[in-house]
């Protein structure tokens, strides 16, 4: 994993005309993360997590994967006429020096397709492509749901949402 870095980032520096992100390796830290746990009949699962970008650039999340799911998604979930609903993001912007949520409500990663869905207790390995061919990955262990408004929000976000 970290060859493969070095390796991208070797042949940004070579071949990109704006090598605005090959002088240094993405100074990104993931925190606070966890996947909600779902119903063992559930089709998808929520991951959510705190993003700090500690460098004076902007760092663009495009993909992301995660083991134990056939796809993953960037999402954003938002009120629309007092629905909630949401959308895939093909990019995620997390501007310089910034610490930016993932939280229920708003953005998240949509886990789709699960081999199994994931149980409370266990930890599901999701790994992010950067605008700049880095990637970064991180272990979030899958718990239950203590906010208040849980029921409304993953019943809606999780059953009654097409997601295609
Ligand atoms: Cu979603």
């Amino acid at each position: 994993m970290q060859k493969s870095i070095i390796t991208t980032l070797i042949a940004t520096a070579i071949f990109s005309a704006t090598p605005s992100f090959a002088a240094e390796q993405t100074n990104m830290m993931i925190m606070d993360a966890w996947v909600r746990a779902a119903p063992p009949s559930a089709k998808v699962q929520a991951a959510f997590f705190t993003v700090m970008n500690h460098s004076n650039q902007t760092i663009v999340l495009t993909d992301v994967e995660a083991q134990g799911f056939g796809r993953s998604e960037l999402h954003l979930s938002a009120k629309k006429d007092g629905m909630m609903t949401m959308q895939k993001q093909q990019k995620v912007t997390i501007p310089a020096n910034t610490i930016f949520q993932f939280k229920p409500g708003s953005y998240h990663v949509m886990l789709l397709e699960p081999n199994k869905i994931a149980a409370p207790g266990e930890l599901v390995n999701v790994s992010f492509t950067l605008l700049n061919g880095e990637k970064i990955s991180a272990q979030m262990p899958v718990k239950r749901d203590n906010s208040k408004n849980k029921m409304d929000h993953s019943e809606m976000d999780h059953s009654d949402i097409e997601h295609n």
